[in-house]
């Protein structure tokens, strides 16, 4: 029984809230009026609710913003890539009769070849690969063959000249 009658006051309240066409109104809810649409208690008598103010702030609008900007935008912009850098050219250096190699150099790697002996060697692989003349005091430069493998090389004016290149 008392249920219903705050639901018939509740009604009214919220009546008299909509008519007075504002919510914030502070005013007290005003139990007379606007009795005709209120039909099953035509005396209201709202003394009796324990709250009579209804709150006049029903704003349901309970937007917390919960947009925390989540974009962690991981782009790392890396302008500086660590490539391997092919930096270091292998050089194979002919110095007093002798060719000294590298242990090892990549397929298909330019190879600096670098004659410091005052006459003139060649740089011949066996098989081929390669096969230049390298001036005294001059530097040149090979391509190491494609393929990986032990190349054997000499000097075809000097017999006892000879290395191994070895690629890998
Ligand atoms: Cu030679």
């Amino acid at each position: 029984m008392a249920a219903r009658i705050r639901h018939a006051v509740l009604a009214v309240t919220v009546l008299a809230a909509s008519a007075c066409g504002g919510t914030a109104e502070p005013a007290a809810p005003s139990p007379s009026p606007t009795t005709a649409t209120a039909s099953p208690t035509p005396s209201p008598t709202p003394s009796s609710t324990p709250s009579p103010t209804p709150s006049p702030t029903p704003s349901p609008t309970a937007s917390p913003t919960p947009s925390p900007t989540p974009s962690p935008t991981p782009i790392a912009v890396e302008t500086s890539e660590p490539q391997p850098a092919p930096a270091a050219t292998p050089i194979i250096t002919i110095d007093d009769f002798a060719f000294d190699v590298p242990a090892t150099v990549d397929a298909g790697a330019e190879i600096e070849v670098r004659n410091d002996d005052s006459l003139l060697h060649t740089i011949t692989a066996t098989d081929g690969a390669f096969d230049e003349q390298a001036p005294r005091g001059a530097t040149l430069t090979i391509t190491a063959p494609s393929a990986p493998g032990t190349y054997d090389f000499f000097c075809q004016l000097h017999s006892g000249m000879s290395a191994v290149l070895t690629v890998g």
